[in-house]
C-alpha cells in the first residue's frame, strides 16, 4: 500500500513587511526528517503577493493568496491557490506563528472541504504558546493533532500509526534529543532563489544551531526554554548546503545569519562556528548575541567571529532606563546593567563588528525613562565601527524601537493581569486576544487601557528613535 501523503503548509505571512527575507525553517526541517523515514512529502508555501500599487493587505480568504508548490526540490507550480492542491493528501501539516494563526485555519477548512479524509495537524509556536486556544479551535478549522513542542517524533507516529482516527484534539507533546536530528531542513534551490537579504553587502541565508534561551526576559515567550544544540554534523552539512545553494545561484561572494536565540554564546562555541563558516566559504556572518557575554568575554568571543567574516551581531539592549532594565529581568534575578549595553557596543564596533540594537518602550516608562533610552540609542547609532561592508561601504550600527506587548504566557502579562505594575492596566483578556499579532505592519493593535504616558507619546519617541536607522545595514 502506497504510504501516507504528507503536505507541509508555510501559511501566509501578511503581518510582515515583506515575505521573502527568511524562510520559515521547521517545515524543512520536517520535511528532511520525513524523507530520510521514507514517507512522502510536499510543501506548499503560502504567500500574499503585493497590489498593483505596491500594497500588503491582508487577504480576506484564501482566493487572495499565492502558493509555490514544491516537491522533490523542484517547484511544481507557482501561482493563485487551488485547492486541487490537497486532493492527494493524507496530512495536512501546518507550521503556525500566532500571526498566521487564522489563516492557517482557513487552509485546514479548504483541505477538509477537499477531501473529507485528510488528518490535520498543527506545530509550531502558536501551537506552544497558545495551546488552549488551539486545542479549542472548532469546526471544520479544527486539528487532529496538536503539537506544541517538536514534531520530528509526533509527525513519525501519527504517520507509523496510519493517522489514527479523528476524535477531539490530541495534543502529542515530545521534547526531541536533538542528537537524533542527522538530516538537515531541505533548501529547494528554486524557493532559495526568492528570498532577499543582505548582510554587510553580501546576499545571505539563514539558520539555526540550537533551539531555545538561557535568559529569562519577562516580555518573551520563550524566557527560559533549555537550549538545546543540533549536531555538529549535521549544522556543517546544512552549511554546505546553503552555500551550495548560494553558488548554484551564481554568487561567489556569500553570507549566513544565525538565528538562534543566543548564537555566540561562549568563546569555545564560536571558535568551533567560525571555524566551520569559513571552511565553507561564507565571506560575512551576523549571529545574536548578548550584552553580558559581549562584555565578559569581549575579544574571546568577538576575535574569531571577526576574523572570519562576521560583520554585524544582534543584541536586545532594551532600554536605557536602569528601573526598567531591573524589570525586565534579563539574566534570572543576576545583575544587569545599562553601562554593559554602552560597553558591549564600543567592544564590538572596535573589533570591526556592528550593532544591531533591539530596544523597547514600557508602558510605564515616563519622561526621564524614555529620555535615556533615546540617549542610548543615540550613542549606539553614533558611534563609529572600525571598517567597510563588502560594498565599500563604512560600517553603521543600527536600532530598532518597538512597544512592548505583554503576550499570553509572559511574565509580564501576568504582572500586568495581577494589577502589579503601577500605572498601567490592561484591556480584558477576550479583548487582548484580538489584538496580539494583527495586522499587516509587523505590530498588534492597543492592549492597554491605562499607561503612563499617553499612547501617543510612546509612538512619537518610538517614530523619532527609527528614524535614526541608517539607510542600509
Ligand atoms: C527565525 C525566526 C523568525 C523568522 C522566520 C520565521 C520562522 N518561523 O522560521 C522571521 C524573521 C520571519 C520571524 C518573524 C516573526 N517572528 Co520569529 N522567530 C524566529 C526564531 C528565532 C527561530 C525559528 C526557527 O527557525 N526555529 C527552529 C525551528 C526548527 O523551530 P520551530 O519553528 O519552533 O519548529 C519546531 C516546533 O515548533 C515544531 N513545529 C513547527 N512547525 C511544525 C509543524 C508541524 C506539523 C509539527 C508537527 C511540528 C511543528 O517542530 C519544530 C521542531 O521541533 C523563533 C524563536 C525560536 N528560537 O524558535 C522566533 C519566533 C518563532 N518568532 C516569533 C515572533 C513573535 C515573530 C514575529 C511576530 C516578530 C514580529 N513582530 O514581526 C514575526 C512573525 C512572522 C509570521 N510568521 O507571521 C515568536 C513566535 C511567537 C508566537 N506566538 O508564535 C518566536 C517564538 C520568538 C519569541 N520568543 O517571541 N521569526
Ligand atoms: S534573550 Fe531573547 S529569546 Fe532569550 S528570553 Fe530574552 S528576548 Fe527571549
Amino acid at each position: 500500500m502506497a504510504r501516507p501523503l504528507t503536505l507541509f503548509v508555510k501559511p501566509p505571512d501578511p503581518f510582515l513587511e515583506e515575505e521573502f527575507v527568511y524562510q520559515q525553517l521547521a517545515p524543512h526541517y520536517l520535511q528532511a526528517w520525513l524523507d530520510h523515514h521514507g514517507y512522502p512529502s510536499r510543501l506548499a508555501v503560502f504567500h500574499c503577493p503585493r497590489d498593483a500599487d505596491g500594497r500588503r493587505r491582508e487577504p480576506r480568504s484564501l482566493d487572495d493568496c499565492h502558493v509555490i508548490l514544491i516537491e522533490d526540490g523542484h517547484a511544481i507550480s507557482d501561482g493563485p491557490f487551488d485547492p486541487a492542491l490537497f486532493e492527494d493528501v493524507d496530512l495536512l501539516a501546518l507550521s503556525v506563528m500566532t500571526p498566521q494563526a487564522e489563516y492557517a485555519g482557513w487552509i485546514a477548512a479548504a483541505a477538509r472541504a477537499a477531501r473529507s479524509t485528510v488528518r490535520v495537524m498543527i506545530g509550531g509556536s502558536h501551537a506552544r504558546y497558545y495551546l488552549d486556544q488551539v486545542v479549542a479551535q472548532g469546526g471544520e478549522e479544527r486539528a487532529d493533532y496538536v503539537v506544541p513542542h517538536d514534531g520530528w517524533q509526533p509527525l513519525l507516529d501519527v504517520l507509523d500509526a496510519g493517522l489514527p482516527e479523528p476524535g477531539p484534539p490530541r495534543i502529542l507533546s515530545h521534547q526531541q534529543d536533538l542528537a537524533a536530528i542527522t538530516v538537515p531542513p531541505t533548501r529547494p534551490l528554486e524557493l532559495m532563489r526568492r528570498y532577499r537579504y543582505e548582510i554587510a553587502g553580501l546576499p545571505a541565508f539563514h539558520t539555526v544551531t540550537a533551539l531555545g534561551c538561557p535568559f529569562t526576559c519577562h516580555f518573551c515567550e520563550a524566557g527560559g526554554e533549555r537550549t538545546r544544540f543540533f549536531p555538529r554534523a549535521m549544522v556543517d552539512a546544512d552549511l554546505a548546503a546553503m552555500a551550495a545553494a548560494h553558488r548554484a545561484l551564481g554568487r561567489e561572494h556569500y553570507a549566513v545569519m544565525f538565528f538562534d536565540d543566543v548564537g555566540l554564546l561562549n568563546p569555545r562555541q564560536t571558535r568551533a562556528l567560525a571555524e566551520r563558516v569559513a571552511a565553507h566559504g561564507y565571506s560575512a556572518w551576523r549571529a545574536f548575541t548578548h550584552a553580558y557575554l559581549v562584555v565578559r568575554h569581549a575579544a574571546r568571543l568577538l576575535q574569531p567571529f571577526a576574523d572570519t567574516g562576521g560583520r554585524r551581531i544582534g543584541i536586545g539592549i532594551e532600554t536605557g532606563s536602569q528601573r526598567s532594565l531591573d524589570l525586565i529581568n534579563k539574566r534570572n534575578g543576576k545583575a544587569q546593567l545599562v553601562e554593559e549595553h554602552y560597553e558591549a557596543v564600543r567592544i564590538a564596533n572596535r573589533l570591526g563588528i556592528a550593532v544591531d540594537a533591539f530596544t523597547m518602550i514600557y508602558p510605564w516608562e515616563d519622561e526621564t525613562d524614555l529620555a535615556l533610552t533615546t540617549e542610548l540609542v543615540e550613542f549606539v547609532v553614533a558611534n563609529p565601527v572600525a571598517g567597510e561592508d563588502h560594498l565599500g561601504r563604512p560600517l553603521r550600527n543600527s536600532i530598532d524601537s518597538t512597544i512592548m506587548l505583554p503576550y499570553q504566557g509572559t511574565r509580564f502579562g501576568a504582572m500586568l493581569e495581577a494589577g502589579a505594575i503601577p500605572g498601567v492596566r490592561l484591556k480584558s483578556a477576550a479583548r487582548r486576544r484580538d489584538l496580539f499579532y494583527k495586522g499587516v505592519d509587523a505590530s498588534s493593535g492597543w492592549v492597554y487601557e491605562r499607561t503612563v504616558l499617553p499612547r501617543e507619546r510612546y509612538l512619537e519617541v518610538q517614530r523619532y528613535r527609527n528614524s535614526l536607522r541608517p539607510s542600509y545595514r
